[in-house]
């Protein structure tokens, strides 16, 4: 297991100085914020954030995320040019020794949340999720709710909801299809591990189509294209935020199958209806057993990448929520810390 945290780039107050403190880094997740989405990425810009990362001695090994244009999920005659361009990136990217890309296929949102600071009984604050208040898509066009990484004046953001009236699961189903089906060849050819990130949260919200929520759909997906090439993010919150989702029997089907190229660990705490909230790492801070989810990469042999997913605010620290240094930093000394006592327990009993 690669050890990595994800880092925005120079506006990120986080250091990278700092994160190369935390014991164990092996490197850094990250991706180019200031390209349009659907354009083909620049080699210089990917060069300067490779460099910008070396430096400090980690490796950038991982994106996350190579945006999915709207057109592509939506199934729109530009489709083919955005494609394109996407493999475009995707060949710049193995060029720069990127092994690994992290994306999504969520219709409009990337993540949701309903609160960014719900502030928990020891003072911390951290991400929470509503149900009922994203039910309802008129909500979703009439309040701010909170920060997603795709960005849309009120305008657009009407008029991309509206756009999907038409799109059923199946129909977005087919999109993704459309898009493998071209996009993992050249990835499978350049040396890249495409990781699709489950929906977060896996239900549909707004009613939107979602289709990256569980199992089945995981199962879908990876049968869409049988190459090693079309793989999993697997988001331990995303997917443990509905709590009939079995994420252990998850990491022990698909890490098996080797098609799990990126480990994304976190604890939630969550209810019956699927109301959540973000938790510290510790298995009995949440709902999910961290412990037998790490121990599960191990018994599968996993050899990839994994971070620490969010984090909550500790210790009077400012700066983008869910992305602090502190808490993801003892997330990953914890994670850490399992990995090396499910190993050496490991090899007791095999001796
Ligand atoms: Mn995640």
């Amino acid at each position: 297991m690669k050890m990595s945290f994800r880092w925005y780039g120079k506006s990120d107050p986080v250091r990278l100085e700092y994160i190369r403190q935390i014991p164990g880094m092996h490197g850094i997740v990250s991706a180019l914020y200031d390209v349009t989405v659907g354009e083909a990425w620049p080699v210089d810009k990917i060069q300067a954030l490779k460099s910008a990362i070396e430096v400090y001695g980690l490796a950038f090994e991982v994106v996350e995320s190579v945006p999915v244009h709207e057109d592509i999920k939506l199934g729109k005659p530009s489709r083919d040019r955005l494609i394109s361009n996407y493999c475009e990136t995707l060949e710049r990217l193995a060029a720069a020794g990127i092994k690994v890309v992290c994306y999504n296929f969520m219709p409009v949102f990337d993540w949701m949340r309903t609160t960014l600071d719900r502030k928990l009984s020891d003072g911390s604050t951290s991400l929470a999720f509503d149900v009922d208040v994203a039910a309802n898509i008129e909500v979703a066009k009439g309040i701010n709710l909170p920060a997603w990484d795709n960005y849309y004046t009120p305008a657009e953001l009407s008029r991309v909801l509206d756009a999907y009236a038409s799109v059923g699961e199946e129909q977005l189903r087919q999109n993704l299809a459309y898009f493998l089906e071209r996009v993992v060849p050249v990835a499978a050819s350049a040396g890249i591990k495409m990781a699709i990130h489950p929906d977060d949260p896996p239900r549909p919200i707004f009613g939107l189509p979602r289709i990256v929520k569980n199992r089945e759909d995981l199962r879908r997906i990876l049968d869409m294209v049988d190459d090693p090439a079309n793989g999993l993010t697997l988001c331990s919150g995303s997917l443990g935020s509905d709590l009939r989702n079995d994420v252990i029997g998850m990491v022990r089907e698909f890490g098996g199958e080797k098609r799990i190229h990126f480990a994304h660990l976190r604890n939630v705490q969550v209810d019956e209806r699927g109301n959540f909230h973000e938790t510290a790492h510790y298995s009995s801070a949440g709902s999910l057993d961290m412990a037998g989810i790490v121990r599960a990469y191990y018994e599968t042999g996993f050899d990839g990448y994994a971070r620490p997913d969010h984090g909550r605010m500790i210790w009077g620290e400012t700066g983008t929520p869910g992305y602090g240094l502190y808490d993801r930093a003892l997330g990953a000394a914890y994670l850490n810390g399992l990995w090396e006592a499910t190993m050496k327990s490991s090899s007791k009993r095999m001796d």
